[in-house]
């Protein structure tokens, strides 16, 4: 499969370049931009903090508002419930920040929020997950849903000999980015795998340790499972983690969403054969230029709109106020040891 930007391709050498970076500034850091007071103000709202993911997509806000010289802000919530982002929204348009860039864990709990920032003059950018389309200015998608549905089908149609009990783990149960997925897998799954039976989902709730037990539930309610989607990095992980020391290790296939650093020890160990994701930095980085995009009035979010994203370059705004990444991409024995992130 193609790699879509040339900063993934280069995935290791990047991951430790804002990692050196972070260091070196911190989170609340001005990006550049002095105490300008026309500085860009960005903030980012991950869907929880805490998650190695969200800490790589926003580490990639960080460089770019780094390098056109805003000030960039990072908040939210220990946990990852529905209306749990609304009192970071509040605080972001009392504080007047100029673009507000948002992972939503609720399709419609944070729209009254984000139209009251609008209205405030903050430009609202969703990316990873969205909310519905009219609560927001842009929307960043990482990949369409339809290609990340069918990647973790196929991998998982694979890893079983295309046939037998599936089920998914999931994040939090209204998730808007996992629940399009999870439809769309259910879709290819009956269109194309007649074989395959999916027999649960469950939720956990991006949650490590809530993840690790929905899985050993799993295993216990349903003893002729062949294999597990989890389109989440925190629950593939805890997955992997307990099927790495169950007599369930090489027999029940894992696969869906995860980060190579999470899942490195357990494609090492054969616990998981292989699995996907997109470039969380690059995500967070385009995030980042869109919103500045929006907040000087270079662009609106209207269809046809474009905008450069400095060294991933430009990108024109689609249906729905939808800007794509790219693909995802597969990670096995044979690459992981690329990347870093
Ligand atoms: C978790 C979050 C995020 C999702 C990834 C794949 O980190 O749920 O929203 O995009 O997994």
């Amino acid at each position: 499969m193609k790699i879509h930007t040339k900063r993934f391709a280069a995935g290791a050498a990047l991951a430790m370049v804002a990692s050196l970076g972070l260091a070196a500034c911190g989170s609340d850091d001005n990006g550049g931009g002095g105490s300008d007071s026309d500085a860009t103000t960005v903030t980012f709202l991950p869907k929880n903090l805490g998650n190695p993911y969200f800490e790589t997509s926003d580490a990639g806000g960080e460089k770019a508002v780094k390098e056109f010289g805003g000030t960039y802000d990072e908040v939210g919530p220990d946990t990852a419930g529905p209306d749990a982002q609304v009192t970071y929204i509040d605080t972001a348009a009392a504080q007047g920040v100029n673009a507000l860039i948002v992972s939503a864990n609720d399709p419609t709990a944070l729209c009254d929020s984000l139209n009251a920032a609008r209205e405030a003059g903050t430009k609202v950018v969703t990316f990873d997950s969205d909310t519905d389309p009219e609560c927001r200015d842009l929307f960043i998608n990482q990949a369409t849903a339809e290609g990340i549905a069918k990647v973790q089908v196929e991998m998982i149609a694979e890893q079983i000999g295309d046939e037998g009990e599936v089920a998914i783990l999931s994040a939090a149960a209204n998730a808007t980015n996992q629940n399009a997925w999870i439809d769309m897998m259910k879709a290819e799954l009956e269109a194309s795998h007649p074989n395959i039976e999916l027999v649960d989902t469950v939720y956990g709730d991006d949650d490590d340790q809530t993840s690790f037990d929905k899985t050993a539930a799993l295993l216990a309610d349903h003893p002729n499972l062949k294999g597990i989607i989890s389109p989440t990095t925190v629950g593939i992980s805890a997955a992997a983690r307990y099927l790495s020391t169950s007599s369930a290790k090489g027999k029940v296939a894992l696969t869906g969403l995860g980060t190579p650093n999470q899942m490195r020890d357990y494609i090492e160990d054969g616990t998981v054969t292989e699995f996907a994701l997109w470039n969380p930095e690059d995500l967070g980085f385009l995030s980042a230029y869109a919103g500045k995009a929006l907040a000087d009035g270079d662009i609106t979010g209207k269809e046809g709109d474009t905008f450069t994203a400095g060294d991933l370059g430009e990108f024109t705004v689609g249906e729905n106020g939808t800007v794509l990444l790219g693909d995802p991409y597969r990670f096995n024995k044979d690459n992981i040891g690329d990347f870093d992130f």
